[in-house]
């Protein structure tokens, strides 16, 4: 008999889709969408379909592994939790009492959004503190950026995209990363509005837009101040919001007042009659959106560049209005109750900022890093500069990584812990891209002996001596970590039942008018500094993307492309000498690949383009070549700072190794 258990994908996409997962004799045998969820209506994305691959993959890892030898050399060997779990205590125990807690990092990143996952810190953090990371590889610029201006980052309710008259997706590719976003686009334009791409490479997500702006790589500040000269040029401005709502406005004029219109167009390559249409446009279609995404999120000045965007929506008074606003992602997870996380127990800090990690963890003294504890991330693929944070993590005493699968990060670790998937964990998802709550029912039992975050936290806190502060079933956590969403009337009874809306989040943010910020207004930024890094001994910016068919780093090896491919404009590709399909070498300042070079007329100029998640030890990873750059605020990883250049290899490219068939060319392109 075929079992039906409402669950929600966790995973590290906005979509956080609700799923029936069906189970027979205890194995899931299909996943399908939940019908009644109000954002993922019933479908999943491919990637989710097939989940129940990694579930049941033999690349999974069921067991806790050691080191044979206890070098990283060596082979990995099969050992029982009481050992892991004793020889993990023990080590926590000697680092601490022997040296100081800070000795000890821990690294965690958003591998699964389940609430649960939160609790880490407090384990942490009962411990009296140890060194940790700060600052974002995902969202860290576009949360400070508009921190400034609005005192909160806060998106309009999906839905609410059916107010719009015109949506502009700036940056972004939901096509590729946000499935569930694309039938209310296409809903927008079956209304009589608009959608416009706004991106340096003609996107798959060109294909569902009315038109494809394309400016130059890296100038999205330049583009969105020529916008905002025009509109106050012409007097299209909108002076009752900008009079009664926002601070600074004269500032910001002045900023606008020392560049010159031919100068911003230059640099962004739109011509000025075409900034001049679409000016007028954003400016006389009310409501307009404004989706960003995280193409404009990965350069040093990426805070201050949505700074720029949200001035711009602002001197047209598209803040506080249905249809309105400018999106990029939900906070939700603020919601939860915080003290539970016990900082105040915490009597030791340090932080290492995670842009910065290989050259944090090498130049940390006083004490030094000894020991590394990941859970939920792949610090050497995904981190910049993959390299440097390899360097460092040789350097250390003791890795340990909580996983499911071997990654990039285990080859460095000492011990390794296998970790339960969404599937087999009780949880409760508060989605980065909706409003929509989401029960996580446990739809199997941990498959082989994984185990979940929370049950591995509580072991060690047994063995450490806070077991009771840790105790206590995930339920009985949930209900805690909940407890603000109960007060507002859901509980987590009626979460585990079925999709449920976030009582306390708001379709239209900022509808009163009111912000968060020092003034109570909206704020305008006053500086950003328009010229991309340029270095002639690296002519391209790097480019790294999200692909479609898979998410993040996480892909079977069967699904692992055989070679790593990027992509660029047929002028790129001539200045280098290199045909489509060549294989050629990439080059920055800090690392090398050998790629398959696509030449792809709808890669803009300037810029070579590759999509994140390959892995190393498969002949892939983009972050073997970007550089560690921080962003001016946020503390955000500015992996399109990296400049590098193609170079033909000199003998002749032994491709029975690489095996690079037609089909996957083809679907490479759509990477
Ligand atoms: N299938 C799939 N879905 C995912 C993910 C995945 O790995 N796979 N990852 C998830 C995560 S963690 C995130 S954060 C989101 C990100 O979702 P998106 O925002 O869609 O992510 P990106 O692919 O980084 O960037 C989108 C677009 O920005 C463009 N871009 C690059 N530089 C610039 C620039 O200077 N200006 C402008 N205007 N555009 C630029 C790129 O060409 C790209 O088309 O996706 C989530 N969804
Ligand atoms: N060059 C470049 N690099 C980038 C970006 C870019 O634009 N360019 N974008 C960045 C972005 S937006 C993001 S979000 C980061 C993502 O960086 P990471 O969060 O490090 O992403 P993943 O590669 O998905 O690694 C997550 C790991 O967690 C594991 N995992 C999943 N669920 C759980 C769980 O419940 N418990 C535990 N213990 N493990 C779990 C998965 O198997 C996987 O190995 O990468 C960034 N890296
Ligand atoms: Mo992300």
């Amino acid at each position: 008999m075929t079992e039906k258990i409402y669950t929600s994908c966790t995973l590290d996409c906005p979509d956080g889709c609700g799923i029936i997962a069906h189970v027979e004799d205890g194995r899931v045998t299909k996943l399908e969408g939940h019908s009644g969820h109000e954002f993922t209506k019933g479908y999943l994305c491919a990637k989710t379909y097939r989940f129940p691959r990694r579930l049941y993959s033999s690349e999974r890892q069921l067991h806790p592994l050691r080191r044979q030898d206890g070098s990283i050399n060596s082979p990995w060997v099969r050992i029982g939790w009481d050992e892991a779990l004793e020889t993990i205590a023990s080590k926590i125990e000697s680092f601490r009492r022997e040296d100081s807690p800070l000795s000890i990092m821990h690294y965690q990143r958003t591998g699964s959004w389940g609430a649960t996952k939160k609790l880490s810190h407090r384990f942490w953090n009962l411990l009296g503190g140890v060194t940790t990371a700060s600052g974002s590889l995902c969202s860290g610029a576009a949360r400070a950026g508009q921190k400034l201006d609005f005192g909160v980052r806060l998106g309009h309710d999906p839905s609410d995209l059916l107010n719009s008259r015109l949506v502009l997706l700036w940056g972004r590719n939901p096509l590729a990363t946000n499935l569930h976003l694309v039938p209310l686009l296409k809903a927008v334009r079956e209304q009589g509005g608009r959608v416009v791409l706004i991106d340096p490479v003609q996107s798959e997500s060109a294909t569902i837009c009315d038109e494809h702006i394309q400016p130059l790589v890296a100038t999205d500040a330049a583009f969105a101040l020529a916008l905002a000269k025009i509109i106050l040029a012409e007097g299209l401005e909108d002076r009752d919001f900008i009079n009664n709502h926002t601070h600074g406005f004269e500032t910001f004029r002045a900023l606008l007042d020392r560049h010159s219109l031919d100068d911003l167009g230059g640099r962004c390559g739109i011509k000025i009659a075409e900034l001049q249409r679409f000016a007028r446009e954003f400016a006389t279609t009310k409501p307009a959106s404004i989706m960003l995404g995280w193409g404009l999120n990965k350069y040093r000045s990426s805070a201050e560049i949505f700074r720029c965007v949200d001035a711009l929506a602002a001197i047209c008074g598209q803040i506080g209005i249905a249809g309105g606003g400018v999106t990029h992602g939900f906070d939700t997870q603020r919601l939860f109750d915080k003290r539970l996380e016990a900082s105040d127990r915490a009597q030791y800090h340090r932080t290492i900022p995670e842009p910065l990690l290989g050259r944090g963890l090498l130049e940390a003294s006083d004490p030094p890093v000894r020991m590394l504890f990941v859970n939920g991330g792949n610090p050497v693929n995904q981190s910049p500069n993959s390299n440097l944070v390899a360097e460092a993590l040789r350097q250390l005493e003791c890795v340990v990584v909580v996983d499911s699968f071997l990654t990039d990060t285990t080859d460095y670790a000492h011990l390794f812990l296998p970790t339960t998937t969404f599937l087999e964990e009780e949880d409760v998802l508060v989605s980065w891209g909706h409003n929509i709550l989401g029960g996580v029912n446990r739809a199997i039992e941990p498959v082989g002996e994984s185990r979940s975050d929370l049950w591995i936290y509580q072991q060690l806190a047994t063995r450490l001596g806070i077991g009771e502060e840790m105790a206590g079933s995930p339920r009985e956590w949930l209900v805690r970590l909940l407890q603000p969403m109960a007060n507002n009337g859901v509980t987590v009874d009626e979460l585990m039942k079925g999709p449920v809306r976030c009582p306390v989040a708001p379709q239209v943010p900022f509808a009163d008018k009111k912000f968060p910020t020092a003034s109570g207004r909206f704020e305008f930024l006053t500086e950003v500094d328009i010229v991309p890094r340029s270095d002639s001994g690296f002519p391209l910016t790097f480019v790294t993307n999200f692909s479609k068919k898979w998410l993040l780093s996480q892909m079977l090896e069967t699904e692992h492309p055989k070679v790593a491919s990027v992509r660029v404009g047929p002028a790129a590709a001539d200045e280098a000498g290199i045909k489509n399909g060549e294989i050629a070498r990439l080059k920055s300042a800090v690392g090398e690949l050998q790629v398959e070079v696509l030449v792809d007329p709808r890669v803009g100029r300037g810029m070579v383009i590759m999509p994140v998640g390959t892995w190393m030890k498969r002949g892939g990873g983009a972050n073997v070549l970007t550089e560690d750059v921080i962003s001016n605020f946020g503390e955000m990883a500015a992996y399109g700072e990296t400049r590098v250049r193609l170079e033909r290899l000199a003998g002749p490219v032994d491709l029975s190794k690489a095996d690079v068939t037609p089909r996957q060319r083809d679907l490479q392109m759509t990477q």
